[in-house]
């Protein structure tokens, strides 16, 4: 693993990370199950976790063999359907939305002068931000719009470490779903996951929820010696 010294900076995905907008994904792609009539399973909620919008309608299609029913335009009303039974919800999130522990990292991270970026397949992820009182802190944001190749493909963390001028050894990705924890090890970045470690042991270190993610704990795990001191966490 590279050392903790060598990291300049963090790119995050968003949705689980930040904050848990999967319950949000999960309840608006539950309506479309149902009414394309496709059994709903966590399993298939764990599946569509990093997955563009299209991507996922597509697997909930297959899970139920439906995959040649409907034509691109169809599909496109769907996923439309769902997007604003989606946006609905993210209209009800504000700062208290932010995982625990995360609000702190995020002010810690900024404060020691670590470049941040959000690499989420999520369009949505500026209202999202904004909702949550943070756009400020991630004015470099990859467009999913411009990308050729989702998460499992390096191709989102590869355009967040650009989008910070950084090669991609010198940058953390932070991730709650296994395909963006492979996006990030393929991207040649180190991968902090968030979840369980089963699910994501691809990743270079996992902690089961947000509240452990601290940057002396991820030092810890790399083995190595903070440059600077930290300032303490309840200071703001
Ligand atoms: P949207 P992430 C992803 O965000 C979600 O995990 C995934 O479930 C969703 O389908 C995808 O964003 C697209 O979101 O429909 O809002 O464009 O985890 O990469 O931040
Ligand atoms: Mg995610």
């Amino acid at each position: 693993m590279i050392s903790f010294s060598n990291i300049k900076g963090f790119v995050f995905d968003l949705d689980g990370v930040i904050t848990d907008t999967a319950r949000f994904h999960t309840q608006a792609w539950r309506q479309v199950a149902r009414k394309v009539g496709v059994t709903w399973t966590p399993e298939l909620a764990e599946k569509l976790k990093g997955i563009s919008r299209m991507a996922s309608l597509d697997l909930i299609l297959q899970a139920g063999g439906k995959q040649n029913d409907y034509t691109e335009a169809q599909k496109e009303a769907l996923a439309a359907e769902k997007n604003a039974n989606y946006l609905k919800l993210v209209d009800t999130l504000t700062p208290a939305d932010i995982l625990p522990g995360m609000a702190p990292f995020l002010i810690s991270v900024h404060r020691q002068g670590y470049r941040m970026a959000i690499a989420s397949a999520s369009k949505n992820a500026p209202r999202v931000l904004h909702n949550l009182g943070i756009s400020a802190y991630f004015p470099n944001i990859v467009d999913p719009s411009t990308l050729s190749k989702g998460k499992p493909d390096p191709e989102i963390f590869l355009k967040g470490a650009a989008e910070i001028g950084l090669r991609p050894e010198a940058c953390i990705g932070v991730e709650d779903a296994a395909a963006g924890v492979q996006a990030i090890k393929a991207a040649g970045e180190t991968a902090v996951g968030i979840g369980d470690a089963h699910i994501l042991h691809e990743a270079d270190m996992v902690f089961p929820s947000t509240k452990q993610l601290t940057l002396n704990n991820i030092m810890l795990r790399m083995g190595g010696r903070l440059s600077f001191k930290l300032r303490p966490r309840t200071a703001e």
